[in-house]
């Protein structure tokens, strides 16, 4: 006899007593973003048959080219988050600066904060590999009922209520946490729901997967380096595995899994590093660290960088937390 698979509606509802705020707003929130991600499932599995895939023709404010898919998920994850009347305010990789989301009801105000990489990786689309959405949620700190500020955005990763992200690969999952493990689902295209499929999920410890470009190397700290041929020596369970598939939540699914390391370190091109502080590290961070995982920036835990600004980049860390410091440990001793 098959055991009924819980969905992720059944699972929201069933664990909210969990959350230490008002449930029911963060079970319709999470709600929200798993109908945007079948949404936008639908598209980029058909990319490349209709006419989605390709730049948009403009650039976002990181300098990159903007792809119609990127536009399209920032549009439907704005427009799905921004109807239920519980998100005060969206900050989003797409967007130059946040948007401010006002209440319907003169009796209700909205709490939440969203911020969001609608696609991440989506220089992948047009060859076909994984790419993902990450989102990460607080409460606002500016008082409720007046329009939300920049400080509402600019919190320390600690301070995030849930986080979570969706990976469109051979199949399409949503994993997410609320501060009480980290559970993983599985979408069934043929009826549009997710079931859970990972629950509890857990880093290994030690893994034997590293994932970087290796193609900056020698633009890395020395500490990176030497960590790197660390990982290349014959030695115990080395050489390790090098797997980097160019978008984070792939890499990053993979080795919470398996076990592994991430690392997007600073260099000479990224004197910070490439990726995103509030989008897309501190919402990985979160997910690590209740993964039993462990993310930083070499040096200091990535959930207590004090945010400057919104599209702030930092050099990222991120995996199985003995893999992650020895690392820490030969960025301590090599340093820059
Ligand atoms: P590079 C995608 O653009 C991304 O933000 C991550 O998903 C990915 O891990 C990284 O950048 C890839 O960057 O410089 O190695 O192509």
């Amino acid at each position: 006899m098959t055991v009924k698979k819980q969905t992720l509606g059944e699972f929201i509802i069933e664990n909210q007593h969990s959350f230490k705020y008002s449930s029911g707003e963060l079970s319709s929130l999470l709600n929200s973003i798993r109908l945007a991600a079948k949404v936008v499932n639908h598209e980029v599995n058909k990319a490349g048959l209709v006419d989605i895939i390709g730049a948009y023709g403009d650039t976002n404010i990181q300098g990159e080219d903007q792809q119609k898919l990127d536009v399209y998920a920032n549009n439907k994850f704005i427009q799905t988050l921004t109807r239920r009347n519980i998100v005060c305010g969206i900050a989003s990789e797409e967007e130059d600066s946040f948007i401010s989301i006002n209440s319907i009801d003169e009796n209700h105000q909205n709490k939440y904060i969203v911020l969001i990489d609608p696609l991440d990786g989506s220089s992948n689309i047009d060859v076909n590999v994984s790419v993902g959405t990450i989102f990460s949620i607080y409460r606002r700190v500016t008082p409720v009922g007046t329009p939300v500020q920049l400080e509402d955005f600019l919190q320390k990763g600690s301070e995030q209520v849930a986080a979570g992200y969706v990976v469109y690969g051979t199949s399409t999952m949503l994993v997410y946490t609320t501060g009480d493990g980290v559970n993983g689902f599985t979408l069934n295209p043929a009826i549009g729901t997710f079931y859970l499929s990972h629950p509890n999920m857990t880093f290994p410890e030690d893994g034997n997967m590293y994932s970087v470009n290796e193609g900056n190397y020698l633009d890395f700290p020395l500490g990176v380096k030497k960590y790197i041929k660390y990982c290349q020596e014959e030695e115990g369970d080395r050489p390790y595995t090098s797997r980097y598939i160019g978008s984070l939540v792939s890499d990053f699914h993979r080795n919470m899994i398996k076990g592994g390391i991430y690392m997007y370190p600073k260099g000479s091109r990224n004197p910070n590093g490439k990726l995103r502080l509030l989008y897309e590290c501190n919402p990985i961070a979160f997910i690590a660290e209740q993964a039993n995982g462990k993310s930083s920036d070499g040096y200091t835990r990535t959930m207590d960088v004090e945010p400057t600004e919104l599209h702030q980049r930092v050099p990222f860390i991120c995996g199985s937390k003995n893999m992650v410091e020895k690392l820490e440990a030969f960025m301590e001793e090599f340093g820059e």
